[in-house]
């Protein structure tokens, strides 16, 4: 057991919960092994000596000796549970053991371990060997069983070829807990079992374009996706790829710093990412998006001289976080390794110079120092190199960009007439940052566009495809923004999903079995997304509201929810401006500062004005992409934190429409699972914290599932089956031959007591464990009549 640091509410957390304990008074049993738990919160094993009114007498390794209250002891599981695959299979249930067993499997590499139906998978931080072709072979051939991600796209792949039903594997998990890796495992089986067109080495090749250009260091993952991805893999009737669909689940901040979350669909490909910030700004010890450094590190001469490059230590966006490489990754090679990969989702040689053009265009951007030119701080460009780049690299005239980096359009007063206004040195810096982010995001977008164009389903439709959706998973910080409020949120309705699929379809089981669902009970989050989407009284709807007043403010958001929403059991107001929501994985306590300003989305059309106006084709087409995607007319509107024209759309509605049609998509699928972990918190093998575990296994529902599983009747048999399997233990004549009859009368004659079993109209429901007696009796008298029989032979012979 690892002394490691334990989450916050280290005490509530890892008191245990009645529904999780023995009912049996533990303290009685004698002997046994039992957990208890540390002052650092981490638990140990211990052996009873001896048990006295509340105390007990424990022994620890090491020959050391512990008198503990007896009821804070909680039972360990026999040895023999040692490691099991599966947690459903663990007697005792608690969370010590649950803990233990995932650490015991961890320790040897097993970093897979199935939660019923869902899929643990631990983050081991280092080469573990359980992938490749013979790994492949044996999951497909099925002579391997264990837990694995191919185990369950496997049963995906079978289930929709069986079912004929779309399916989706929905992986999970903070960041850093191996999301993007997983996704990329279950990418490689599909490939492999339904290769053959040669298309999947084209779906393989879109990740290493997408990771360069979505993905960069944080201190948290060196290799960081900053964005959500569904990837949709189509399948013909024989079950080979036919194409594949991305859709970027989108999380973007715009001009101002703004921040917009959303998912883009076929139709709509709304720009932007996640923290697109990141390509003007970042702190120290992260880097900005890998594909910058791996342009100035890896081009070749020719490109080079073409785009003007210099080495990443001379573009500031790339030089003011002081971090350049990422140690074991070679970014030159990187950069051949994604230039070969766009040829083969045919990129052509003139589109891949665009976009290295852009890439550098926006580095020099970066370059861009202004004067000043009035007595009124008034600034201009300075006319040198890196402006001239700027202009050469996307194609516009350098008086238009001079213009556009110092000036703004205006439209004021009823008559919508225009005034131009000069800019200061801060608005022309947030300007040129802007007019960087939306190259880059529109570039992002594009090769989305691009990348899909290629993989395109051919017009011959199957209707079959597996999705496998890699996204952000709950978020909760010593400070929580917007940013955590709409990730939080999608997460929340994930969360449904997982419920309603687990938990829902369990219940609708025992109903249509005419089995009592009372027995047992489950959570839901419907409280809480109600919380969020009610109208007019929901906290999306009071931003909305609020955001478009002229007069709010975030503090007068905050007063407005505490004034509403107070008494909503999921709510709770805080000091100042913030507040608090339940969420299924724990409370978080938001800081309204920047929610109204990040909720409205501006547009500024300056900037697509220059962007139209170049005569290179990618920015131009980053002008139409930006204004066909602009849902609403611009209104000639005097925004008062902007000053540009602006159109308002609600950043919240937004990502609440596009979630609820992903969620649409994933609902005609049928789900699997996996639930990504990360053991430790600095990216380092074989280190082990239970307290991050736990509060990951509660964030992610495990728990739960298992609970739940547990608290029903998770072993079900078909009358027919159960009867064939142990009718021949019957000592008792029985009159009716029916399987109904013959099971109930096995029942009886095994004194299987009537709150371990129900009954159903088709099936026995059983409590676990309950068949394991049966089990063992039938494989004792099998073996007994074998013994017998071949006694009798050799008595023969
Ligand atoms: P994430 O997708 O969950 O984070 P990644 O999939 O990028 O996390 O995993 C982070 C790092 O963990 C990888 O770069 C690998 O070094 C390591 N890793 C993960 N899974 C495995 C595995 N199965 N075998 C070996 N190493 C692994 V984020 O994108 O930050 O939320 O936004
Ligand atoms: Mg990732």
């Amino acid at each position: 057991v690892k002394a490691v640091e334990t989450p916050k509410q280290t005490s509530k957390q890892l008191h245990v919960d009645s529904k999780w304990s023995d009912t049996t008074p533990y303290a009685s049993k004698k002997k046994l092994q039992s957990w208890f738990q540390l002052p650092d919160g981490n638990w140990e094993l211990g052996t009873i000596l001896r048990t006295s009114g509340n105390e007990s007498l424990i022994s620890m390794s090491e020959g050391k000796v512990l008198n503990i209250n007896s009821e804070t002891l909680v039972p360990a599981n026999p040895d023999i549970l040692d490691g099991v695959d599966d947690l459903m299979q663990l007697s005792y249930l608690n969370e010590p053991s649950v803990l233990y067993n995932l650490q015991y499997r961890y320790n040897r590499d097993m970093i897979y371990t199935k939660a019923g139906p869902v899929l643990i998978a631990i983050n081991p931080f280092k080469k573990v060997s359980l992938y490749g072709n013979d790994y492949i072979e044996a999951y497909k051939r099925k002579s391997d069983e264990s837990p694995h991600v191919y185990a369950i796209t496997d049963t995906a792949m079978r289930e929709m070829i069986r079912d004929e039903v779309n399916q989706s594997i929905i992986i999970s998990g903070e960041s850093g807990a191996g999301k993007t890796e997983t996704a990329k495992i279950a990418m490689q089986y599909l490939a492999a079992l339904g290769g053959g067109s040669g298309i999947e080495y084209e779906i393989l090749k879109t990740n290493p374009i997408l990771e360069a250009f979505g993905n960069a260091k944080t201190l948290r993952n060196d290799n960081s996706s900053r964005f959500g991805k569904l990837i949709e893999i189509h399948f013909s009737e024989t079950g080979k790829i036919s194409g594949a669909k991305i859709q970027t689940c989108i999380f973007q901040s715009t001009f101002s710093g703004l921040v917009k979350i959303c998912f883009a669909t076929q139709k709509t490909q709304a720009g932007c990412f996640h923290e697109q910030s990141r390509v003007v700004q970042c702190s120290e010890g992260e880097r900005s998006y890998h594909i910058f450094y791996q342009l100035c590190a890896g081009a070749p001469q020719v490109l080079r001289e073409k785009l003007n490059l210099k080495s990443a230590e001379e573009f500031k966006y790339l030089s003011q976080s002081n971090c350049y490489t990422i140690s074991g990754v070679d970014d030159a090679e990187q950069f051949r390794v994604v230039m070969e990969a766009l040829e083969i989702v045919h990129v052509n040689k003139q589109d891949q110079d665009s976009v290295f053009a852009m890439l550098a265009a926006v580095l020099w951007l970066g370059n861009v120092t202004f004067t000043e030119v009035d007595s009124e701080n008034h600034v201009e460009p300075v006319i040198d190199e890196d402006l001239t780049n700027v202009a050469t690299l996307i194609g516009c005239n350098i008086e238009e960009l001079k213009l556009a980096l110092s000036t703004r359009n205006m439209r004021v007063g009823k008559r919508n007439d225009t005034i131009v206004q000069k800019l200061t040195l801060a608005q022309a810096i947030d300007t040129r940052d802007a007019l960087a982010k939306s190259i880059y995001s529109c570039l992002f977008d594009w090769l989305v566009e691009q990348i899909n164009k290629s993989l395109a389903v051919g017009k011959r439709r199957t209707g079959r495809s597996i999705s496998i959706l890699d996204i952000y998973g709950f978020e909760s910080f010593e400070r929580n923004s917007f940013e955590q409020f709409c990730i939080n949120y999608a997460n929340e309705r994930l969360q449904q999903h997982f419920n309603r699929h687990l938990f829902k379809l369990e219940q609708e089981e025992y109903i249509q079995d005419g089995i009592d669902w009372a027995k047992v009970d489950f959570e839901d989050n419907q409280d809480c997304l109600n919380l969020f989407e009610k109208k007019p009284l929901g906290l999306q709807s009071l931003l909305d509201e609020e955001s478009t007043f002229p007069n709010g403010t975030d503090l007068s958001f905050a007063n407005k929810l505490k004034q509403h929403l107070d008494s909503n059991p999921c709510f709770r107001g805080e000091r100042g401006k913030a507040f608090t929501v339940s969420h299924y994985a724990g409370e978080v306590t938001y800081d309204t500062t920047g929610f109204l300003e990040k909720n409205r989305d501006l547009l500024h059309l300056d900037s697509i004005q220059l962007l139209s106006s170049c005569t290179c084709h990618l920015p131009q087409a980053f002008a139409s992409s930006m204004l066909t995607h602009s849902e609403k007319p611009i209104v000639g509107a005097l925004h008062k934190s902007g000053g540009a024209d602006s159109q308002k759309l609600s950043v919240t509605t937004k990502f609440r429409g596009q979630l609820f049609q992903l969620m649409q998509r994933l609902e005609n699928t049928t789900p699997h699972f996996i639930r990504c972990i990360k053991p430790n918190n600095f990216q380092s093998p074989g280190s082990y914290s239970q307290g991050l575990v736990l509060q990951q296994l509660r964030c992610c529902g495990v728990l739960e599932v298992v609970r739940i599983s547990r608290s029903g009747f998770p072993t079900r048999m078909s009358h027919q089956k159960f009867a064939r399997r142990y009718g021949f233990l019957l000592l008792d004549h029985v009159a009716s031959q029916d399987p109904l009859s013959v099971s109930v009368s096995i029942l009886h004659q095994f004194n299987i007591l009537p709150e371990m079993y129900q009954v159903g109209y088709t099936k026995l429901f059983f409590r676990t464990g309950q068949i394991g007696v049966l089990e063992d009796t039938r494989n004792r008298t099998l073996h007994g009549i074998l013994r017998v029989q071949s006694c009798f032979r050799g008595h023969q012979a």
